[in-house]
């Protein structure tokens, strides 16, 4: 049975005889977290303007994307939402309660209901729709309803929720780089109710030369590991330190040796405090699962992207593990086929 949001939400609403609906997503939004948020706080706000919407993004949203929420016209998710009556809260885009912002208001609420498209939501909420897909927006442009979707363009001005749908797909597939035949429909369909591409593709321009040089340094220190099909970038809190490396510079590094040719798997590893390691993993979700392969180190999201958070003061142990981790998928893998 496909998730009916209009009705799961009016149900929310009417049940607990709420005014107020709160959106949330996850900690260090990217393009997909805020799409989702900006989404359907737009869609909610067009369509029932029966009540007060109130999504909330962390200030540290990625650069691009807050180029277009910094547009809006209606919303500023940059605030913490003040709330005296009892209200529902929507939580886009987190697989996790840990890696939610604004958690306090989730824990406030009377009711909840989560959407997400990563394989390893813990199933949280009062409604849980979960279902893998390549961007959370996705699956929030297939539980709206057409006609109230295409009313959110007619009724306002840019950035719309059409817009942030669109958006959240452009991010979460890398500009259509990893796609399904339901990713292009939908993108199809937003494009055919009037998103404008190369508005929303505007979202997706945040190099200066300067941070390209950067990252030419970061590429400069990969290592290859195992026969090769690895590669990987280590820093250490000293080197972030000195040669102030934040983390936003580290990030894309794992999507960037992955997307490689001579490269299967791709990794960052990032001591953003003393002994605390965050790491980022991407693949092609296939050579090697990454959300299985992190989850026996407390890790994971999905097949093809996915991080964890260690703390050790022995970081090459570490790196060992996981390698010896890699080795034994990829044998019983090979045996598989
Ligand atoms: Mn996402």
């Amino acid at each position: 049975m496909i998730f009916n949001f209009d009705r799961e939400f009016q149900s929310m609403m009417q049940e607990h005889n709420l005014t107020i609906v709160i959106l949330l997503g996850h900690l260090n939004p990217d393009g997909d977290a805020a799409g989702s948020v900006m989404g359907l706080a737009h869609y909610i706000k067009v369509n029932y303007p029966q009540y007060k919407v109130l999504p909330y993004l962390a200030d540290t949203l990625d650069k691009g994307p807050k180029k277009q929420v910094s547009m809006d016209k209606v919303f500023n998710p940059f605030e913490k939402p003040d709330v005296e009556e009892k209200y529902g809260v929507i939580v886009c885009d987190t697989a996790v309660l840990a890696r939610m912002i604004g958690r306090k208001y989730y824990e406030g609420a009377e009711a909840s209901i989560v959407i997400d498209h990563h394989a390893s939501n813990e199933g949280y909420g009062d409604v849980n729709y979960t279902k893998t897909s390549e961007a959370c927006a996705e699956n929030v442009y297939y539980i709206l309803d057409e006609n109230k979707l295409k009313n959110t363009i007619d009724c306002e001005i840019s950035p719309t929720a059409a817009d942030y749908i669109y958006m959240g797909i452009l991010h979460d597939t890398g500009c259509f780089n990893r796609v399904q035949v339901s990713t292009m429909q939908a993108a199809m369909k937003l494009l055919e109710m009037g998103v404008d591409h190369s508005y929303v593709m505007q979202t997706m321009y945040k190099d200066t030369l300067e941070s390209l040089q950067k990252r030419l340094e970061l590429l400069k220190r990969a290592e290859r590991l195992l026969d090769g099909a690895v590669a990987c970038v280590c820093i250490n809190h000293a080197e972030c330190e000195t040669e102030e490396i934040s983390y936003e510079d580290i990030h894309p590094i794992s999507g960037f040796l992955r997307d490689c040719e001579d490269i299967k798997l791709g990794f960052t590893m990032y001591e953003e405090e003393e002994n605390r390691w965050r790491c980022s993993f991407r693949s092609d979700g296939k050579w090697i699962n990454v959300n299985e392969l992190l989850q026996a180190f407390g890790g994971g999201g999905h097949a093809a992207a996915a991080g964890v958070r260690k703390r050790t003061n022995d970081v090459e142990k570490f790196k060992q593990e996981i390698l010896e981790r890699i080795i034994m998928m990829r044998k019983f893998s090979v045996q598989d086929k």
